[in-house]
């Protein structure tokens, strides 16, 4: 592993950058034999690393017998030609292990198909004269497609491959959309779980829910979104969607392939921004999560900061004073199951907006009223809830909560409504 050392690098200089390379290798199958890393500021064009440092990467390469140099920050196609050289194996960089591991993960057919578009385009650029050294070294990591499929390293076959991804991607996102439109019918509001990868956001789905999203001590365990209804306390109805965590720089290409699952972020009404509270570079790791939200334009949406992971940390109280407190948070410990219910509380008040209280009155005897009662009850329960209920001269008359949407239909069909001002 190589990399630069965090004094060198002011914009960054909490998170342990190379810590979190090596959590990286390990994800992605490596065995780490050594690192090196560089303290000067200066950049070399030609090699990134200076000639002194090549050098002593060389001799650590030989010496540890290691056929595969991973490389803490980004490599031009050039810079990396030139590393390979110099040191004589395969070198990649922080994007190619992070698409790697993707790659390794990717399950669902569009999770495949947006991995293979991320690597393709990445690897494109970076393939000339390198095909043999592509395919003979470093356990094959950063040439594996998904599903451990090789990739194609042929630039013409990549391009006519690109475009039929393209193309059944396009199929795979009008279909998702179709299906989100018929859910849409019953307008329940979206909550998104975002975060660090592995700060525990599958974890709380799994425990708000009772879902069984596979959860692990390792990067990126989740790629494709999953979604589950949760009831609050006081009866309402929301879906909650758990989605693929974020790093620090995380690959352009990658970002763009996953525009679709990420734009399940989007259809949000609120966010759950989860926090790995124990981890020393947390408040890094949450300034980078906003930068992605920025960069797929989400950062508008409203969200609570769910600091987790406090059944590991003592002193959760002091640190998270120390936090700015302008926007609602909560401390939970996900694996615990600890401060769930006030989790629940603030996601209710946050969403109160999207609810309205009415009071509906309902024909009870004229012909087929009973039927008109039932289906109607029947659609305030699948998404909200009745405040009480009163019989009067053969009409019910209910005051309930539910979505604006339903609470307008409600009005409009069911005259004698009136608005509080919960
Ligand atoms: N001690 C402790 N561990 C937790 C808690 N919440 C999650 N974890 C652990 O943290 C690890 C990551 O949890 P995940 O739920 O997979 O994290 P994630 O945010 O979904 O991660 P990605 O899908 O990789 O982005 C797992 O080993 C969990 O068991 C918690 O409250 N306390
Ligand atoms: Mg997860």
């Amino acid at each position: 592993m190589i990399g630069m050392a965090p004094q060198s690098r002011p914009d960054r200089p909490s998170i342990d950058t190379m810590e979190e390379l090596k959590l990286l290798a390990v994800t992605a199958g490596a065995e780490v034999a050594g690192s090196v890393v560089q303290k000067s500021v200066r950049i070399n064009p030609a090699y990134y690393f200076g000639a002194g440092k090549v050098e002593e990467i060389a001799a650590v390469v030989q010496e540890s017998g290691a056929d595969l140099v991973i490389c803490d920050e980004d490599l031009s196609p050039g810079q990396t030609r030139n590393l390979e050289k110099a040191i004589g194996t395969r070198v990649i960089d922080r994007s190619g292990i992070i698409l790697d591991i993707f790659a390794k993960r990717a399950q669902s057919r569009a999770g495949v198909l947006q991995v293979e578009l991320a690597q393709l385009t990445y690897l494109l650029p970076r393939l000339v004269g390198r095909g043999e050294m592509l395919s003979r070294l470093g356990g094959g990591i950063g040439t594996r497609g998904p599903g451990e499929m090789k990739l194609e390293v042929d630039r013409r076959r990549i391009r006519s491959r690109l475009t039929k991804i393209k193309h059944e991607l396009k199929g795979i996102r009008s279909s998702r959309e179709i299906h989100r439109k018929k859910r849409g019918a019953v307008p329940l509001p979206v909550v998104a779980l975002v975060g660090y990868t592995n700060a525990g956001k599958s974890t709380l789905l799994n425990a708000l829910t009772g879902a069984d999203v596979f959860t692990e001590d390792k990067l990126f365990a989740t790629l494709d979104p999953t979604t589950r209804k949760l009831r609050l306390p006081n009866g309402l109805l929301i879906l909650v969607t758990d989605t693929v965590g974020f790093i620090q720089k995380l690959p352009h290409p990658l970002v763009e392939a996953f525009k679709a699952t990420l734009e399940e972020i989007n259809e949000a009404q609120l966010l759950l921004h989860v926090v790995d509270l124990h981890h020393p570079g947390f408040v890094k790791q949450m300034e980078s999560v906003q930068g992605v939200l920025e960069e797929i334009g989400a950062s508008d949406i409203p969200a609570l900061y769910v600091y987790n992971k406090t059944d590991l940390c003592p002193d959760y109280r002091e640190l998270f004073l120390q936090y700015p407190r302008e926007i609602p948070s909560v401390l939970i410990s996900a694996l615990m199951k600890r401060g769930l219910d006030e989790l629940k509380e603030e996601i209710f008040t946050l969403l109160l907006d999207h609810f309205e209280e009415v009071t509906v009155a309902l024909p009870l005897h004229s012909p087929g009223g009973e039927e008109v009662y039932r289906r109607v009850m029947h659609e305030i329960h699948s998404q909200g809830k009745v405040l009480n209920q009163e019989f009067i001269e053969e009409q019910c008359i209910a005051r309930v909560l539910v979505s604006r949407e339903l609470a307008a239909k409600l009005k409009a069909k069911f005259g004698s409504a009136q608005v509080s001002s919960q």
